[in-house]
């Protein structure tokens, strides 16, 4: 029986309980609709987390999936494929970065980051062995490996996982003086999200990544922006760090390179970090693997030639702005950028998660996070009409509290 209560009952018989999702089970999607079994509608507010930005099931993505799966699917890099060097030049293209290194999941891209610009220290900076300090922020979230759960702030995340690695010290986001403060000789990079994503989309102050940049500049630190969630047009511009007037270093990107088909991320950075990788010392069996470089090349032209980004940035700011015209004695601040968009609600609200439970019975998927927030992050070829219909809902949920 495949019934919505006998599927969540035999995932949590047989699965780890290392999730409590919503009770709806997805089967089918389409733009920004995903269908559970019974032949609900939703509106996806969530995208995967910002991975399905181009649209549930976008056809020229799936296409170019389809070709290259009948053609070559994998090779391993001890051979070379036909699409890798496209997609190197596609992508350098796009971002103006004269390096990359293509991993699968998010998490695989910042511990390459950190591999490469530790050994970066090294050998470049002159730092002295086994030193090299990365500096990150409280609140942090850069994916679940031991290397990163090390740095994280976050309980959850951590407590119960260590003995840890060293060499990362944490200052609070947004606060300069702090991080001026916590470099020392021996720091090689700065490693931090434009925008705080799990933490509930927190943005930075005016003006303090400009002065990261200068800070990052003068010490000679790498500045590494993880870019997993808010670049490829999340946040109005192709990456987020566009907001701020600045470029990063190494910059991390993930989660929607695929729209949705294949885990496939990237690091890309100057010749001088990733240019300290040597033959044997950083790998992947399915690292720029043809597939993966097929579905990624499909996902960026989807991306930049359909509008997406420019829709992102219009749309972004007219569901902004309705959802602060909802007049609510529970809306404690609403914020984002582009279609990163967060509701914190008052902590007399009772958490987001009823509300949450609430937009699904009207039709739409949205996620708590941190208690009293509800992120909102629709797939950027949302319409305007869409856009309004969601607002009349979140109004009606938020309102009649
Ligand atoms: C989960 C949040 C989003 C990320 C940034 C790296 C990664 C992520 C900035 C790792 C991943 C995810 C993973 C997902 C929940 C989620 C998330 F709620 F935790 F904050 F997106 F909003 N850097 N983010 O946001 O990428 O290895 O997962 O491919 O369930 O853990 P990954």
């Amino acid at each position: 029986m495949s019934t919505t209560a006998a599927l969540i009952e035999t995932e949590y018989r047989l699965g780890a309980h290392n999730y409590k999702p919503l009770d709806v089970v997805l089967s089918r999607g389409e733009g920004v609709y995903v269908w559970d079994i019974e032949g609900n509608r939703y509106l996806d507010c969530l995208s995967a987390y910002s991975a399905v930005n181009q649209g549930h099931c976008h056809p020229k993505i799936f296409k170019a999936m389809i070709e290259q799966a009948q053609k070559l699917t994998l090779t391993s890099r001890a051979f070379r494929n036909d699409q890798l060097a496209h997609f190197y030049e596609e992508i350098a293209a796009l971002t103006g970065s004269h390096k990359v290194l293509p991993m699968n999941s998010g998490a695989e891209a910042v511990e390459t980051a950190i591999k490469a610009v530790r050994k970066w220290g090294y050998e470049v900076k002159g730092v002295a062995a086994e030193k090299a300090e990365i500096i990150v922020c409280s609140n942090n979230f850069h994916g679940r490996t031991m290397g990163i759960v090390g740095f994280s702030t976050d309980p959850d995340a951590r407590s119960g996982f260590g003995p840890f690695a060293p060499g990362f010290k944490i200052v609070p986001f947004g606060d300069i003086d702090a991080f001026r403060e916590a470099i020392s000789e021996n720091t090689v990079a700065f490693l931090v999200e434009p925008i705080l994503g799990e933490a509930g989309v927190i943005v930075p102050p005016v003006g303090y990544f400009a002065g990261v940049r200068e800070l990052c500049t003068k010490h000679g630190i790498t500045l590494i922006l993880d870019e997993i969630q808010t670049g490829l047009g999340r946040t109005g511009k192709l990456l987020a760090e566009e907001h701020e007037g600045i470029e990063a270093d190494v910059t991390l990107i993930g989660k929607a390179l695929s729209g949705g088909f294949y885990p496939v991320s990237a690091v890309l950075s100057n010749s001088e970090v990733l240019g300290v990788l040597k033959p044997g010392q950083h790998g992947s069996t399915f690292g720029g693997n043809p597939l993966a470089c097929a579905i990624a090349r499909a996902a960026l032209k989807a991306l930049t030639e359909e509008g997406m980004i420019e829709n992102s940035a219009r749309m972004g700011e007219r569901f902004q702005n309705g959802l602060r015209d909802i007049r609510s004695n529970i809306i404690k601040d609403v914020r984002g950028r582009g279609l990163m968009l967060a509701v914190e609600l008052v902590p007399e609200a009772g958490g987001a998660r009823q509300y949450c439970e609430a937009l699904k019975a009207r039709g739409i998927l949205a996620k708590d996070t941190h208690g009293d927030t509800i992120r909102i992050a629709p797939p950027l070829v949302i319409t305007e009409d869409q856009v309004d219909w969601a607002i009349e809902h979140f109004a009606a949920v938020l309102a009649s509290a």
